[in-house]
């Protein structure tokens, strides 16, 4: 039986980096898909702590906010860095990649038509300080010499990018190939590949 267990919508959305970090470190995942309209009834949303999916159970943990899981499986996986110093620095690049998530959704979400030009052309200055402090650490990681919770993070909101501005990350060599490395390790190849996961669009609105 799978031990973990996530009930989402049939969307990438806030899920795609815990399905990445789960798959690379070779974890099954039980995962209950649920339709808006079911959402819409109201009983499942009266369950959950914010009134929001996705929900994540660790057997008898139940987990709401993405970002908390993300920490708890980088704590149990061995991807939270290897001492504190080090878990600070990737709850730091973690909390910029949220920053950076939130704006992303806010024109996904609300300015597509108006907004996303304009999105596009700022995106350097918020690449440019991943990819700055990525160069400095010499290991192909945010921090560290191993990957934590926040790479795979980071990692999926680029490929996000990649898709709204496929030449995004040509200006950022390090941010580049720190995409291309994980997109060919096997196990995140495996599921980036899988109908199961390339089926989900990105957006719940089908803007991407
Ligand atoms: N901070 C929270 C986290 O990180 O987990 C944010 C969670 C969140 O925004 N959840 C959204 C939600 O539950 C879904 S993600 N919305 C329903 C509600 O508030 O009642 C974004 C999203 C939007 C729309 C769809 N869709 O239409 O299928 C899917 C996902």
């Amino acid at each position: 039986m799978a031990p973990y267990t996530l009930t989402y919508f049939a969307v990438k959305g806030r899920c795609s980096a815990l399905k990445i970090l789960l798959a690379d470190q070779g974890q099954q995942l039980k995962e209950n898909l649920v339709t808006f309209d079911d959402w819409m009834k109201g009983d499942l949303k009266k369950c959950c702590v914010f009134g929001q999916l996705p929900k994540f159970e660790d057997g008898d943990l139940v987990l709401f906010q993405s970002n908390a899981m993300l920490r708890h499986l980088g704590r149990k996986h061995g991807a939270y860095g290897k001492n504190d110093s080090e878990a600070a620095l990737i709850d730091m690049m973690n909390d910029g990649v949220e920053d950076l998530r939130l704006k992303y959704l806010k024109m996904i979400y609300q300015e597509y038509e108006t907004g996303k030009e304009a999105y596009i052309k700022d995106l350097p200055n918020h690449l440019s300080k991943f990819g700055a402090f990525m160069a400095k650490n010499k290991s192909g990681f945010l921090v560290g010499d191993k990957i934590s919770f926040a790479d795979y993070n980071l990692f999926d909101l680029l490929l996000n990018h990649k898709v709204l501005s496929p030449t995004c990350l040509d200006a950022f060599p390090t941010l580049k190939a720190f995409v291309d490395t994980l997109s060919a390790r096997p196990k995140i190849k495996a599921l980036l590949e899988s109908d199961d996961f390339k089926k989900l669009p990105i957006n719940g609105n089908g803007k991407q």
